[in-house]
């Protein structure tokens, strides 16, 4: 077996792209064509695969490094001799003496991360095409998909035999933004409910983004938006114009729950876990959820998919972005076990260290900006979620309690919630109940 260096090939214009992911390891067994590592520049992302089989023996880049053509990226141990066919290199780069070097040839993803606004082409939107088989992309195309919750079946490839490429699941996600299609699941719902399709509504019809020249205005600073941002963004401005929103506000009397929970920190101590109002929000959640189980839904189609778990989102605050890690089975859990793994979660998600399965299978989220400030807000609906609850800081405030002005610690909540599925005279029955249960939590028990 010969040892052989796989550099980055020719990659067009892109110079000094940043490694976001390393799909192999060292020990691996890989083919020819399959990927090695994601590249991505501020406006495209691209696979790079291996011309060859064999073993992976050493890798030479790591995740946020820059690379460029000729970078080297492993060293593989090769399959077979006929694996060596000499192929140009990939740049004029120096290779040790009994290395072979190997050009490979990179699967280019463009997914312009700007224009979501509508445009004529929409290359990769297959409108209501699906296919009975799995459909064929690569895992990172895949994981791209699921981050923006795409369906693949949906979309339609146009690499070769018909492989779904990152750029068609950005066009299907412009289509969508653009009005000009929906997903199966939406499509269904809107035949159901008027017996036409989107497009009888036509597309948003929307300008298009306003390009300025800031720099004739004064001095300015430009910034690459972080990965983390850029995608949360895509779903928060899909779920924005696809879901509609409506929020109820209301306020909870919490003062007999925050001084138990003071209480219950001051005995624990010494057990190192500080018990937050957020893991009572949690537990109060759950038991609304189970009274109005609507809330903790789906729409797939004509269908309401109603869940009998209770796996609960919670929007965390990070250096590179908002991040949903999720609780999983809280209504099997206790409130300390709750603010353990909470306190668990919201660190992983600042060290960006959170995997995907912890940020996966929510039914229901919240947004705590308790710890912050503010007094309501309107918190956007996290997909294929139906509502989400938004929480501010709660202050003292006067509450006639039928004689006289009392002081009450008051928490002001903002339940946002899918009209298509919910009613407001639901939601505002969930926020009273929500609101009654932190008030006395032994509701919780009934
Ligand atoms: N009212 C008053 N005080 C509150 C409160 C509330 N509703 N909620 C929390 N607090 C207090 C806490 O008791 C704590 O006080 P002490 O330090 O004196 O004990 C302090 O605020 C800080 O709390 P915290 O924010 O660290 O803890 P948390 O459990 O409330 O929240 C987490 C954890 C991860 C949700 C939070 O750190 C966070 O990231 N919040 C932001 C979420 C967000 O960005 N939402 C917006 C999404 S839409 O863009």
């Amino acid at each position: 077996m010969a040892t052989i260096e796989i550099k980055v090939p020719d990659i067009g214009d892109f110079a000094d792209v940043t490694v976001i992911e390393l799909m192999v390891k060292p020990g691996d067994a890989i083919k020819a064509e399959q990927s090695l590592i994601t590249v991505e520049s501020d406006k495209a992302s691209m696979e790079i695969p291996s011309s060859h089989a064999g073993l992976v023996k050493e890798i030479k880049v790591a995740l946020g490094d820059k690379v460029r053509e000729g970078s080297l990226v492993l060293l593989l141990e090769a399959e077979g001799s006929a694996a060596l066919a000499p192929t140009p290199p990939a740049a004029p780069t120096a290779s040790s003496e009994k290395s072979t070097n190997v050009p490979v040839a990179p699967v280019l993803q463009a997914h312009t991360a700007t224009d979501l606004v509508a445009t004529p082409e929409l290359p990769g939107h297959a409108p209501g095409a699906m296919s009975a088989d799995l459909p064929h992309a690569s895992p990172s195309v895949r994981k791209f998909a699921r981050e923006l919750g795409v369906p693949l079946k949906e979309v339609r490839g146009s690499g070769p035999k018909g492989r779904i490429t990152a750029e068609d699941v950005q066009g299907f996600t412009r289509a969508v933004m653009s009005g000009a299609t929906q997903t199966i699941a939406a499509q269904a719902q809107n035949k159901g409910a008027s017996g036409a399709t989107v497009s009888d509504g036509g597309g948003l019809g929307l300008l298009a983004w306003p390009q300025v020249d800031f720099s004739k205005f004064g001095p300015i600073e430009r910034r690459d938006r972080p990965r983390i941002k850029k995608i949360s963004a895509a779903n928060l401005h899909r779920n924005w114009v696809m879901i509609p929103h409506v929020t109820n506000h209301d306020d909870a009397d919490i003062t007999d729950l925050e001084a138990f929970r003071v209480a219950t920190n001051k005995e624990n101590e010494k057990s190192g876990v500080k018990v937050t109002m957020l893991a009572f929000l949690i537990k109060a959640c759950v038991a609304a959820l189970k009274k109005f189980p609507d809330f903790n839904a789906s729409i797939d189609g004509d269908q309401l998919v109603l869940k009998q778990y209770y796996h609960m989102g919670f929007a965390a605050d990070t250096p590179n972005g908002l991040m949903v890690p999720v609780i999983r089975d809280a209504d099997q859990k206790g409130v300390l076990q709750i603010s353990r793994e909470m306190s668990e979660l919201a660190l992983k998600a600042r060290e960006g260290k959170l995997s995907p399965g912890e940020m996966s299978g929510a039914g229901f989220t919240i947004s705590s900006l308790g710890g912050i400030g503010g007094r309501y807000f309107t918190p956007i609906i996290n997909a294929p979620e139906v509502a989400i609850l938004g929480v501010c800081k709660s202050r003292m405030e006067p509450v006639w309690d039928g004689k006289a002005f009392v002081p009450r610690l008051m928490l002001p909540l903002s339940l946002s919630w899918d009209h298509r599925v919910i009613d407001g005279a639901a939601a505002a029955r969930f926020n009273v109940y929500l609101a009654q249960i932190l008030g006395d939590f032994r509701r919780v028990l009934l």
